[in-house]
């Protein structure tokens, strides 16, 4: 094959240079076991080197980009990101890579981890049905991107062909209650927005930089409803947060969080209570947040046209006790003036202060709702079939399958029972179905009671 020669030639260098360690295997040859993102590999609990043998296949593979939109990714290992690989600092490393018989062309790896000519770009440009192997050491802890780097490199990139690998410290990292592991990338298109069907790379909009989609995970809501990521009351989470671009720079925030520590691009310094960090293309963050009050919270690229229009979102779901004492929407103060107390009894006024207050954040401030993750309430045939059903939506939230106006939603909407009291539904209820094209009616409060009362 290609490569062992390249690998031999490349290893007889290092070993030339005088460089006090060999790339012979370590006496403890282990055998790393991948995972799908946004999972990550368990911490690793040696405290020696060893040989870790990994495994990565680069697939050409059409899978779904939005909600009714596919694309034809190039991928390792068949996921976008790529999978996160975990070594420890000392560690060898021996990537076996290997690309599919039936890929169309070849494909390669840039490791930002490996300390050599390209990251090991040349010496593992693999053919279709060849393997190349590389046997790297892992010498600077850090959580590094890899992705393929053959020519043209940023559409091998932007066709979803970028991962991470972490090395630890020898010592490991903080023992935290969750890790997960996201990705950002941009992407580009023929077809217009959301426009559905097989949709193809466009290297007009690569070259000006314009992507129509911004994505956690490959996917408009892949880390939404049943992809969310969890957390309960009171627990830690770190998260392992790249960027493979290959354009746009990432300004990563949680909607309602604020970052305990950040691993400031993913190097050694550790920056705390951060509300948003920059990740560059090709770089990475290591976050790490403590969550304490339960809720929805939205993971966003702050540039925040990204996150609403073109895909850019997550969720993070929180459960457990409510926190009064850190969080809790208070009533009108009674100071307030007697205007404002009418207002307060005129369903209408109050539908409209809680659906911009709270609704429209999924929803949005148009009823419009978002393909792909919330659907819509403006002219909602859902609703408008039985606007007393979403009497208990609101209360208890919803989560399965269901299908709006041609269109089939499978996500998530919180429960809004405690937050909100029996007028506010009734008021907003009221407020949805005479607004935004839909067919009229009233939801009474004692609808509300009877339906808080039987639970259901
Ligand atoms: C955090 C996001 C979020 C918020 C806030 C939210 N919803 Fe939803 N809503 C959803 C999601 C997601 C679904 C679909 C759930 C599924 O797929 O099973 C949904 C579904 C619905 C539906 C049924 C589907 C339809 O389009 O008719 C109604 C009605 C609804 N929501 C009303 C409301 C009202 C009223 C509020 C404000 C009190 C609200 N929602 C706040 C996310 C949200
Ligand atoms: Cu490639």
């Amino acid at each position: 094959m290609q490569c062992s020669t390249l690998c031999i030639l490349l290893t007889g260098s290092v070993l030339s240079l005088g460089v006090s360690y060999t790339l012979a295997a370590d006496s403890q040859v282990i055998e790393e076991t991948l995972v799908a993102p946004p999972l990550a590999p368990p911490p690793i609990h040696r405290d020696h080197p060893a040989t870790v043998v990994i495994h990565l296949r680069t697939e050409e593979k059409e899978m779904p980009l939005a909600d009714g939109v596919r694309y034809d990714f190039w991928t390792f290992n068949g996921t976008v990101p790529g999978p996160l690989m975990r070594v420890r600092q000392g560690d060898t490393v021996e990537l076996h890579l290997s690309n599919d018989p039936h890929a169309h062309m070849s494909h390669n790896i840039d490791m930002h981890a490996v300390m050599g000519p390209g990251g090991g770009a040349a010496a593992t440009v693999t053919p279709p049905g060849q393997e190349s192997i590389l046997r790297f050491k892992a010498t600077k802890a850090g959580l590094y991107v890899y992705h393929c780097a053959t020519a043209p490199v940023p559409m091998h990139i932007a066709n979803g062909m970028y991962g991470m690998i972490l090395v630890e410290p020898p010592e490991g990292l903080t023992k935290v209650d969750h890790e997960y592991y996201v990705m950002q990338g941009d992407f580009y298109t023929t077809g217009g927005d959301h426009e559905p069907g097989l949709q193809s790379f466009d290297m007009k909009k690569l070259m000006a930089e314009q992507p129509n989609y911004v994505l956690f995970n490959g996917r408009e809501g892949a880390l939404v409803g049943e992809g969310a990521l969890h957390s309960k009351v009171g627990e830690s989470i770190r998260l392992f947060v790249g960027n493979g671009g290959p354009n746009l720079v990432s300004s990563f925030h949680i909607i309602g969080q604020i970052f305990d520590d950040v691993n400031v691009e993913a190097g050694s310094l550790t920056n705390h209570e951060v509300q948003t960090t920059l990740i560059p293309p090709g770089g990475a963050s290591m976050i790490k947040l403590s969550t304490w009050v339960p809720g929805t919270y939205l993971l966003v690229d702050h540039s925040i046209t990204r996150a609403f229009m073109k895909g850019a979102l997550g969720q993070l779901v929180v459960s457990g006790p409510l926190q009064p004492q850190l969080y809790q929407k208070m009533d009108q103060p009674a100071s307030s003036a007697a205007s404002s107390v009418a207002q307060q009894k005129d369903p209408m006024a109050v539908g409209r202060r809680v659906f911009t207050q709270i609704c429209s954040a999924c929803h949005q401030g148009n009823g419009m709702g978002l393909p792909g993750a919330f659907p819509p309430l403006a002219m909602s045939d859902y609703l408008n079939a039985a606007p007393k059903r979403a009497i208990g939506i609101v209360l208890h939230g919803l989560h399965g399958k269901i299908t709006v106006n041609n269109t089939g939603y499978e996500s998530q909407m919180p429960a809004f029972g405690g937050q909100l009291s029996d007028d506010e539904i009734a008021g907003v209820l009221t407020y949805v179905l005479n607004n935004f094209n839909n067919q009229g009616g009233k939801i009474e409060v004692d609808d509300v009671k009877r339906v808080r009362a039987s639970g259901q």
